[in-house]
């Protein structure tokens, strides 16, 4: 890769220590190390809390500092998280072997959830319609292909993902909503996934209340809780507690919903919907947002779990 900055960054170590001594190093490891990180982390003793300072940040191996250089020699052109740069060579001291020249490898690894409410909706509907057509093409945003002038064309806002419908002059939609409701009404003749406005006005306008609230509410909030928990250069409890909460709060009002329900809307215990398409993606990311577990909302996750079962979700998330 070409040199794209110099960034320079001090640790204060007492800081680091004090932080590890009061919150345990586990957190701080999983939020810090790469995968390939995290498997040496997992071999050093647990007991041995003075080597795994040593090998988070303090002393000789400043995987931390390094790390937060790296984000600012790289940026803006290209926003690494944490997770996504990996240490090599004087960390491996710590377990014991032989000092080796450094490197610090960049594993970008693509966000995804909101192409999966795209994707998962085609899948749907070409298993109904089988007629339909389509590819995939993917954005890489790490390199921020989405800010590009032919990407501006299509998405003035500049963010994935964006529907171009080729029978139609090459129309663009963008935001994932928008996108749901413009496959909706002009490909989903046989209304297997929502509601005739004029026939069923009721279920029509609870598909909108329920996309609305997962598009204005779930999705930004969660999006924080992601940006906070796993990406921010900097640690800041405040922020990562206020989404994570509101995230969770949301998780709640999910719940209420699906008392005695299998799926958001439709008569008796629902049909599968658009509105489940937008909103369970981003619950199967809860872990990125802090939540380790849905066991809080057993409703939201046996919804999930029916959600993922299907075919289509399955094929949706496959595609590469
Ligand atoms: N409200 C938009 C949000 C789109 C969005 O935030 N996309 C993210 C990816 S998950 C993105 O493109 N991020 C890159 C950027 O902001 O430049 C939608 O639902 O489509």
């Amino acid at each position: 890769m070409a040199i794209l900055g110099v960034g320079v960054d001090v640790v204060h170590i007492p800081r680091i220590a004090a932080l590890l001594q009061r919150k345990g190093s586990g957190k701080l490891a999983s939020r810090i190390l790469s995968k390939e990180e995290h498997a040496q982390w997992e071999s050093l003793p647990s007991s041995d809390v003075a080597l795994q300072a040593r090998f988070l940040a303090v002393s000789d191996v400043d995987r931390w500092g390094v790390k937060e250089a790296a984000y600012k020699a790289m940026y803006p052109v290209v926003r690494p998280t944490w997770k996504e740069l990996a240490y090599r060579g004087l960390g491996d001291q710590a377990l014991g072997k032989a000092r080796a020249k450094p490197a610090l490898v960049y594993s970008p690894v693509a966000a995804a959830d909101k192409e999966h409410v795209g994707r998962i909706h085609l899948s749907e509907l070409k298993a109904i319609y089988p007629a339909i057509e389509y590819d995939v093409e993917k954005i890489d945003i790490s390199k921020n292909t989405q800010k590009e002038p032919w990407f501006i064309k299509l998405n003035p806002n500049g963010r994935i993902p964006v529907l171009v419908d080729r029978t139609r002059d090459n129309f663009p939609v963008f935001e994932t909503s928008a996108i749901l409701l413009y496959l909706t009404h002009n490909y989903d003749t046989e209304q297997r996934f929502w509601y005739d406005p004029i026939k069923h006005p009721k279920e029509y306008s609870e598909i909108l209340q329920w996309i609305f609230f997962a598009h204005g509410g779930v999705g930004p909030m969660q999006g924080q809780a992601h940006h906070f928990n796993r990406s921010a250069p900097e640690d800041i409890p405040y922020a990562k507690k206020r989404y994570t909460d509101e995230t969770k709060r949301l998780y709640g009002v999910l719940e209420i919903r699906l008392k005695d329900r299998d799926w958001l809307v439709g008569p008796g215990r629902g049909e599968f919907t658009i509105a489940d398409v937008k909103a369970f993606p981003w619950v199967n990311r809860h872990p990125f947002a802090g939540i380790e577990s849905l066991d809080e909302w057993p409703r939201v996750k046996a919804w999930l779990a029916r959600a993922l079962e299907r075919p289509a979700a399955q094929a949706g998330y496959q595609v590469k």
